[in-house]
Protein backbone atom coordinates (compact mmCIF):
# COMPACT_ATOMS: atom_id res chain seq x y z
CA UNK A 1 0.00 0.00 0.00
CA UNK A 2 2.83 2.23 1.21
CA UNK A 3 4.44 1.90 -2.53
CA UNK A 4 1.38 2.93 -4.09
CA UNK A 5 1.94 6.25 -2.83
CA UNK A 6 -0.42 8.33 -1.36
CA UNK A 7 -1.35 8.27 2.49
CA UNK A 8 -2.54 5.32 4.06
CA UNK A 9 -5.49 5.80 6.32
CA UNK A 10 -5.84 3.39 9.59
CA UNK A 11 -8.40 3.66 12.23
CA UNK A 12 -8.49 2.41 15.90
CA UNK A 13 -10.50 -0.54 16.83
CA UNK A 14 -10.90 -3.55 19.77
CA UNK A 15 -13.23 -5.71 18.37
CA UNK A 16 -14.04 -7.29 14.67
CA UNK A 17 -17.17 -5.28 14.92
CA UNK A 18 -15.53 -1.69 14.83
CA UNK A 19 -12.69 -3.14 12.40
CA UNK A 20 -15.81 -3.86 9.98
CA UNK A 21 -16.99 -0.65 9.73
CA UNK A 22 -13.57 1.16 9.59
CA UNK A 23 -13.22 -0.91 6.58
CA UNK A 24 -16.53 -0.41 5.55
CA UNK A 25 -15.67 3.21 5.76
CA UNK A 26 -12.84 3.10 3.58
CA UNK A 27 -10.31 3.13 5.91
CA UNK A 28 -7.22 0.88 4.28
CA UNK A 29 -5.88 -1.02 7.69
CA UNK A 30 -7.35 -1.23 11.14
CA UNK A 31 -4.99 -0.65 14.25
CA UNK A 32 -5.35 -2.95 17.01
CA UNK A 33 -4.91 -0.25 19.83
CA UNK A 34 -3.90 -1.47 23.36
CA UNK A 35 -6.32 1.86 24.33
CA UNK A 36 -9.33 0.22 22.94
CA UNK A 37 -8.33 -2.78 23.62
CA UNK A 38 -7.70 -2.87 27.12
CA UNK A 39 -10.36 -0.14 27.61
CA UNK A 40 -13.35 -2.77 26.14
CA UNK A 41 -12.45 -4.60 29.38
CA UNK A 42 -12.76 -1.68 31.68
CA UNK A 43 -8.82 -2.06 32.62
CA UNK A 44 -6.32 0.70 32.16
CA UNK A 45 -3.70 0.15 29.18
CA UNK A 46 -1.28 -0.26 31.38
CA UNK A 47 0.09 -3.71 30.13
CA UNK A 48 -2.23 -5.34 32.40
CA UNK A 49 -3.21 -7.76 29.79
CA UNK A 50 -1.04 -10.51 28.59
CA UNK A 51 0.21 -10.71 25.15
CA UNK A 52 -1.98 -13.83 24.68
CA UNK A 53 -5.27 -11.49 25.16
CA UNK A 54 -4.14 -8.91 22.82
CA UNK A 55 -3.25 -11.21 19.91
CA UNK A 56 -6.49 -12.45 20.60
CA UNK A 57 -8.52 -9.46 20.07
CA UNK A 58 -6.12 -8.44 17.00
CA UNK A 59 -6.17 -12.45 15.21
CA UNK A 60 -10.20 -11.71 15.44
CA UNK A 61 -10.30 -8.69 14.00
CA UNK A 62 -8.12 -9.96 11.01
CA UNK A 63 -10.57 -12.91 10.21
CA UNK A 64 -13.27 -10.49 10.05
CA UNK A 65 -11.40 -8.04 7.82
CA UNK A 66 -9.83 -8.05 4.08
CA UNK A 67 -7.76 -4.89 5.21
CA UNK A 68 -4.74 -5.26 7.52
CA UNK A 69 -4.68 -5.34 11.41
CA UNK A 70 -1.76 -3.08 12.39
CA UNK A 71 -1.67 -4.96 16.10
CA UNK A 72 -0.56 -2.16 18.55
CA UNK A 73 2.23 -4.52 20.85
CA UNK A 74 3.18 -2.07 23.23
CA UNK A 75 6.90 -2.49 24.18
CA UNK A 76 6.53 -6.17 22.61
CA UNK A 77 5.33 -7.32 26.17
CA UNK A 78 8.82 -7.65 27.97
CA UNK A 79 12.40 -7.47 26.63
CA UNK A 80 13.80 -8.68 23.48
CA UNK A 81 13.33 -12.62 23.43
CA UNK A 82 9.62 -11.66 24.38
CA UNK A 83 9.55 -9.66 21.15
CA UNK A 84 10.93 -12.75 19.33
CA UNK A 85 8.23 -14.71 20.85
CA UNK A 86 5.42 -11.87 19.74
CA UNK A 87 6.20 -11.79 16.31
CA UNK A 88 6.18 -15.69 16.26
CA UNK A 89 2.78 -15.89 17.61
CA UNK A 90 1.58 -12.54 15.65
CA UNK A 91 2.52 -14.02 12.48
CA UNK A 92 1.46 -17.49 13.01
CA UNK A 93 -2.02 -15.88 13.78
CA UNK A 94 -2.13 -14.23 10.51
CA UNK A 95 -1.53 -10.40 11.56
CA UNK A 96 1.11 -8.97 8.95
CA UNK A 97 1.77 -5.40 10.91
CA UNK A 98 2.94 -4.82 14.21
CA UNK A 99 4.21 -1.95 16.17
CA UNK A 100 6.37 -1.66 19.30
CA UNK A 101 7.30 1.03 21.38
CA UNK A 102 10.47 2.16 23.20
CA UNK A 103 9.08 2.75 27.01
CA UNK A 104 9.87 -0.01 29.91
CA UNK A 105 7.59 -2.52 30.20
CA UNK A 106 5.23 -2.30 32.04
CA UNK A 107 3.95 0.75 29.97
CA UNK A 108 1.33 3.24 30.46
CA UNK A 109 -0.69 4.87 28.15
CA UNK A 110 1.16 8.04 26.64
CA UNK A 111 -1.30 9.89 27.57
CA UNK A 112 -1.66 9.01 30.66
CA UNK A 113 0.68 11.01 33.95
CA UNK A 114 3.54 9.51 34.80
CA UNK A 115 5.11 6.35 33.38
CA UNK A 116 6.67 7.62 30.39
CA UNK A 117 9.93 6.27 31.10
CA UNK A 118 12.43 5.20 27.71
CA UNK A 119 14.05 2.47 27.37
CA UNK A 120 17.36 2.96 26.38
CA UNK A 121 17.58 3.57 22.47
CA UNK A 122 19.84 1.14 21.81
CA UNK A 123 18.06 -1.39 24.03
CA UNK A 124 15.22 -0.70 21.80
CA UNK A 125 16.97 -0.66 18.62
CA UNK A 126 17.99 -4.57 19.36
CA UNK A 127 14.08 -5.23 20.16
CA UNK A 128 13.33 -4.00 16.56
CA UNK A 129 16.33 -6.27 14.98
CA UNK A 130 14.99 -9.13 16.60
CA UNK A 131 11.56 -8.51 15.54
CA UNK A 132 13.06 -8.12 11.90
CA UNK A 133 15.27 -11.19 12.38
CA UNK A 134 12.55 -13.30 13.96
CA UNK A 135 9.78 -13.11 10.78
CA UNK A 136 9.57 -15.50 8.85
CA UNK A 137 9.43 -14.25 4.83
CA UNK A 138 9.07 -10.75 3.54
CA UNK A 139 5.12 -10.32 4.01
CA UNK A 140 5.58 -8.65 7.45
CA UNK A 141 5.90 -5.00 8.68
CA UNK A 142 7.53 -3.79 11.95
CA UNK A 143 6.85 -0.13 12.63
CA UNK A 144 9.36 1.55 15.50
CA UNK A 145 7.50 3.68 17.62
CA UNK A 146 9.14 6.57 19.45
CA UNK A 147 7.66 7.68 22.78
CA UNK A 148 10.60 10.69 23.03
CA UNK A 149 8.07 13.72 23.02
CA UNK A 150 5.75 12.18 25.38
CA UNK A 151 8.36 11.49 27.59
CA UNK A 152 9.20 15.01 27.51
CA UNK A 153 12.06 14.75 25.35
CA UNK A 154 13.41 17.25 22.29
CA UNK A 155 12.60 16.68 18.43
CA UNK A 156 16.60 16.00 17.99
CA UNK A 157 16.31 13.17 20.53
CA UNK A 158 13.30 11.43 18.73
CA UNK A 159 15.07 11.67 15.55
CA UNK A 160 18.20 10.20 16.88
CA UNK A 161 16.00 6.98 17.99
CA UNK A 162 14.32 7.29 14.77
CA UNK A 163 17.60 6.99 12.82
CA UNK A 164 18.92 4.36 15.48
CA UNK A 165 15.61 2.38 14.73
CA UNK A 166 15.48 2.67 10.88
CA UNK A 167 19.30 1.59 11.00
CA UNK A 168 17.90 -1.57 13.08
CA UNK A 169 15.64 -2.45 10.02
CA UNK A 170 12.37 -0.60 11.47
CA UNK A 171 9.91 -0.86 8.19
CA UNK A 172 8.64 2.59 9.42
CA UNK A 173 8.74 5.14 12.25
CA UNK A 174 5.91 6.27 14.42
CA UNK A 175 6.18 9.56 15.71
CA UNK A 176 4.04 10.01 19.03
CA UNK A 177 3.08 13.45 20.43
CA UNK A 178 0.26 14.74 23.03
CA UNK A 179 0.98 18.27 22.28
CA UNK A 180 -2.05 20.58 21.27
CA UNK A 181 -0.71 21.18 18.14
CA UNK A 182 1.59 19.25 15.02
CA UNK A 183 4.36 21.85 15.48
CA UNK A 184 6.88 19.39 17.19
CA UNK A 185 6.04 17.01 14.08
CA UNK A 186 5.97 19.23 11.33
CA UNK A 187 9.90 19.81 12.83
CA UNK A 188 10.47 16.10 13.04
CA UNK A 189 9.42 15.87 9.94
CA UNK A 190 11.33 18.53 8.14
CA UNK A 191 14.19 16.80 9.11
CA UNK A 192 13.32 13.20 8.61
CA UNK A 193 14.40 13.53 4.89
CA UNK A 194 12.27 10.28 3.95
CA UNK A 195 14.86 7.37 5.42
CA UNK A 196 11.48 5.29 6.32
CA UNK A 197 7.89 5.95 6.09
CA UNK A 198 6.65 8.15 8.84
CA UNK A 199 3.73 6.96 11.32
CA UNK A 200 1.49 9.66 12.90
CA UNK A 201 -1.51 9.53 15.45
CA UNK A 202 -3.24 13.03 15.93
CA UNK A 203 -5.39 12.58 18.50
CA UNK A 204 -4.02 15.76 20.55
CA UNK A 205 -4.45 17.80 16.73
CA UNK A 206 -7.23 16.53 15.56
CA UNK A 207 -7.76 19.75 13.27
CA UNK A 208 -4.74 18.04 10.96
CA UNK A 209 -6.24 17.50 7.18
CA UNK A 210 -4.95 13.86 6.04
CA UNK A 211 -4.07 15.79 2.80
CA UNK A 212 -1.71 18.66 4.66
CA UNK A 213 -0.14 15.58 6.70
CA UNK A 214 0.67 14.10 3.68
CA UNK A 215 2.15 17.23 2.01
CA UNK A 216 4.07 17.65 4.95
CA UNK A 217 5.70 13.65 4.60
CA UNK A 218 3.84 11.22 6.48
CA UNK A 219 3.14 7.79 4.97
CA UNK A 220 0.49 6.43 7.74
CA UNK A 221 -2.33 8.72 9.64
CA UNK A 222 -3.96 6.26 12.66
CA UNK A 223 -6.88 7.38 14.46
CA UNK A 224 -6.58 5.28 17.04
CA UNK A 225 -9.05 5.96 19.70
CA UNK A 226 -12.04 7.82 17.63
CA UNK A 227 -14.47 5.00 17.52
CA UNK A 228 -14.09 3.87 20.75
CA UNK A 229 -15.19 7.63 21.78
CA UNK A 230 -18.06 7.33 19.67
CA UNK A 231 -19.01 4.35 21.14
CA UNK A 232 -19.02 5.27 24.30
CA UNK A 233 -20.67 8.32 23.48
CA UNK A 234 -23.61 7.09 21.55
CA UNK A 235 -24.01 4.37 23.71
CA UNK A 236 -23.83 6.28 26.68
CA UNK A 237 -26.76 8.54 25.51
CA UNK A 238 -29.04 5.39 24.00
CA UNK A 239 -29.13 3.75 27.44
CA UNK A 240 -30.02 7.28 29.35
CA UNK A 241 -32.72 7.88 27.01
CA UNK A 242 -34.25 4.19 27.54
CA UNK A 243 -34.16 4.31 31.08
CA UNK A 244 -35.89 8.28 31.37
CA UNK A 245 -38.21 7.96 28.89
CA UNK A 246 -39.07 4.50 30.03
CA UNK A 247 -39.20 3.07 26.43
CA UNK A 248 -36.85 2.96 23.22
CA UNK A 249 -39.21 4.91 20.51
CA UNK A 250 -37.04 8.31 20.39
CA UNK A 251 -34.10 5.98 20.02
CA UNK A 252 -36.05 3.91 16.60
CA UNK A 253 -34.56 6.52 13.78
CA UNK A 254 -30.98 7.07 15.02
CA UNK A 255 -30.09 3.39 15.82
CA UNK A 256 -28.81 0.34 14.20
CA UNK A 257 -31.48 -2.02 12.81
CA UNK A 258 -31.55 -5.50 13.23
CA UNK A 259 -30.56 -6.23 9.45
CA UNK A 260 -27.90 -4.06 9.90
CA UNK A 261 -26.55 -6.17 12.37
CA UNK A 262 -27.41 -9.27 10.87
CA UNK A 263 -25.68 -7.97 7.43
CA UNK A 264 -22.69 -6.79 9.40
CA UNK A 265 -22.78 -10.68 11.21
CA UNK A 266 -22.63 -11.90 7.28
CA UNK A 267 -25.74 -14.22 8.00
CA UNK A 268 -27.05 -14.45 4.41
CA UNK A 269 -23.34 -15.94 3.93
CA UNK A 270 -23.64 -18.19 6.78
CA UNK A 271 -26.87 -19.64 5.62
CA UNK A 272 -25.51 -20.31 2.21
CA UNK A 273 -22.62 -22.05 3.53
CA UNK A 274 -25.20 -24.32 5.73
CA UNK A 275 -27.64 -25.04 2.78
C1 LIG B 1 -3.36 3.17 21.25
O1 LIG B 1 -4.34 3.49 20.57
O2 LIG B 1 -3.38 2.26 22.06
C2 LIG B 1 -2.10 3.91 21.11
C3 LIG B 1 -2.15 5.34 20.82
O3 LIG B 1 -1.07 3.32 21.33
S1 LIG B 1 -2.17 6.13 22.36
O4 LIG B 1 -3.40 5.81 23.06
O5 LIG B 1 -2.09 7.53 22.03
O6 LIG B 1 -1.00 5.71 23.11
MG1 LIG C 1 -1.37 1.66 22.53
Amino acid sequence: MLDEGGVVRVAGAHDALGGVLAQESGFQAVWSSSLEVSAARCLPDASLLTMTEYLQAAANMQKALSVPVVADCDTGYGNAMNVAHMVHEYQAAGITAVSLEDKLFPKMNSFAAGGQTLLPAEEFAHKIETAKNSQQGDDFFVIARTEALISGQPVAEALDRCHRYADAGADAVLIHSKARTNSQILEFLAQWQGRRPVVVVPTTYPDWHVEDAARAGVSVVIYANQGLRATIASMRSAFRSIYQHGDSTALEDSIASVSDIFALQRLADWRKLEA
